[in-house]
């Protein structure tokens, strides 16, 4: 399971996986006396990588009275944080970094700082041929390792391959000459949060540790007890990073389910919305919806991170992988075939991002599906993206002009604002809905 860059103990592991939460507290009930390290007053905590976990936690942290060091590669950004102001969308994001900083409980800078725990939240991106990337993780705790003392706890939050806290992270810190386990501890926690909830869910979402080590995870266990109102379960530091790329996994496995669905379906002639809608009615029954493809940073990217890890079995992960990667495509087939149909097609494109009501635009199959309909110039084209003020590539049209000006409505995000579009004015005009807003 391990990749090249990630090595790890399948027998410490398999006896980790062997211990409950509760064993693991009983045994260290006995264990020697040690500081606590659970989030709250006064504890110095170090985020690195300010971005859409990274932030969110640093000033959720700050407003518990942690005193928080965020550290971030971007000049800009460090200066945004350290003006009270944010560099992303996210409800209520700005209120609580402006009470942080203002508090004096939040500072930015590019470099770390001495504190006693360390949240490393950097991207872990796929590269061109589909192997993770870890290098960003490895530069952060290179980053840190300087300033972590005796007594310090480390944890990954970023979506990683299986291996990579032990392989990676605690590797470094081994390097610089600590014993982990004894006077420092490292443990694995993903974060779970939805994009658009990531305050509440921060909060309230069930959390799963798990340390390189015993000691780790308890030590992990208690950090987070202080600020998560969810469950934390305690496990080993390889469960925990199999968590995380299973629960995304699954998601991606079952909206590819869908999307097959609408390509069968729609050739069948049947709505697909109909199909989901009855057949989830059975108690047990749950399949998502389709759309135009997957995006995020998140979904589309995450199982990869198992298929690399073993390609041989993760069959049905990859085939989900290839099938909602596919999905622009047979889209972009779909306008050309309408656009085909009539006289100087002007094609409405609703939304841009890469789900509803965010700004957010990465690995957004919206965005791909425009770019080509550019590409094939198959008509004008008339792009709407409430939640933006400008893109680079393409003009941007208020809504109710495009719908009115175009003879091809192509729904592609499923914004709140498209929702309140009155049915009539769709008269007279193909509609291509993605999303099934209209149907
Ligand atoms: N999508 C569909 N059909 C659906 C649901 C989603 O086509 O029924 C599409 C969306 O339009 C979007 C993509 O999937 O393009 C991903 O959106 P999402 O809302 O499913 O998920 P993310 O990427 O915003 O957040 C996910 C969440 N994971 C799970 O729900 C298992 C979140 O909890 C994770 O924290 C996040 O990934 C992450 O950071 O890993």
């Amino acid at each position: 399971m391990a990749t090249a860059t990630v090595t790890g103990s399948a027998t410490t592991n398999a006896a980790q996986a062997e211990l409950s939460s509760t064993q693991i507290r009983k045994r260290s009930a006995l264990g020697e006396r040690r500081r606590s390290l659970r989030a709250g007053d006064g504890l110095r905590v170090c985020v690195v990588g300010l971005g859409y976990i990274g932030l969110p936690t640093a000033s959720i942290l700050g407003t518990k009275g942690c005193r928080v060091f965020g550290v971030d590669v971007s000049p800009q950004v460090v200066d945004t944080i350290n003006a009270g102001r944010i560099h992303i969308e996210e409800p209520d994001l700005d209120l609580i970094v402006k009470a942080a900083v203002q508090a004096g409980n939040l500072t930015a800078a590019t470099v770390p700082s001495e504190a006693d725990v360390f949240v490393l939240a950097v991207p872990t991106p796929i590269q061109p041929d589909k192997q993770p990337d870890v290098s960003m993780v490895e530069s952060a705790a290179r980053a840190i390792a300087p300033y972590v003392r005796k007594g310090n706890l480390v944890i990954l939050e970023s979506t990683s391959p299986v291996g990579t806290t032990d392989g990676v992270v605690a590797r470094v810190l081994r390097e610089a000459g600590h014993v982990i386990g004894e006077d420092v501890y490292v443990a694995y926690c993903p974060e779970r949060v939805l994009p658009g909830r990531i305050l509440t869910e921060l909060i309230e979402n069930d959390r799963v540790v798990g340390g390189v080590d015993d000691a780790s995870t308890e030590v992990a266990l208690e950090f987070y007890q202080g600020f998560v109102r969810g469950e934390v379960v305690g496990t080993d530091s390889r469960t925990a990073e199999m968590v995380k790329l299973s629960e995304n996994s699954y998601r991606d496995v079952n909206i590819a389910y869908a999307n097959e669905l609408s390509m069968v379906c729609d050739r069948a002639g049947i709505s697909v919305w109909e199909v989901i809608r009855i057949a989830n009615r059975h108690p047990r029954v749950k399949i998502l919806q389709p759309g135009p493809g997957v995006g995020g940073h998140c979904i589309a990217v995450d199982p990869w991170f198992i298929v690399a890890g073993d390609p041989q079995n993760a069959k049905v992960i990859r085939a989900a992988r290839e099938v909602n990667d596919r999905k622009p495509h047979w889209v972009i087939d779909k306008v050309e075939q309408c656009a085909r149909r009539v006289v100087d097609p002007v094609i409405a494109c609703l939304g841009l991002s890469f789900k509803a009501d965010v700004d957010d635009l990465r690995e957004s199959p919206a965005v791909e599906i425009v770019h080509e309909l550019k590409r094939r110039n198959l008509g004008e084209l008339l792009v709407v993206e409430p939640h933006l003020l400008f893109h680079p590539d393409f003009e941007l049209v208020k809504l109710e002009e495009a719908v009115r000006r175009a003879n091809i409505v192509l729904v592609l995000v499923d914004h709140k604002p498209f929702k309140r579009l009155r049915r009539d004015a769709l008269n007279e005009k193909i509609l291509i809905d993605t999303r099934g807003l209209f149907l």
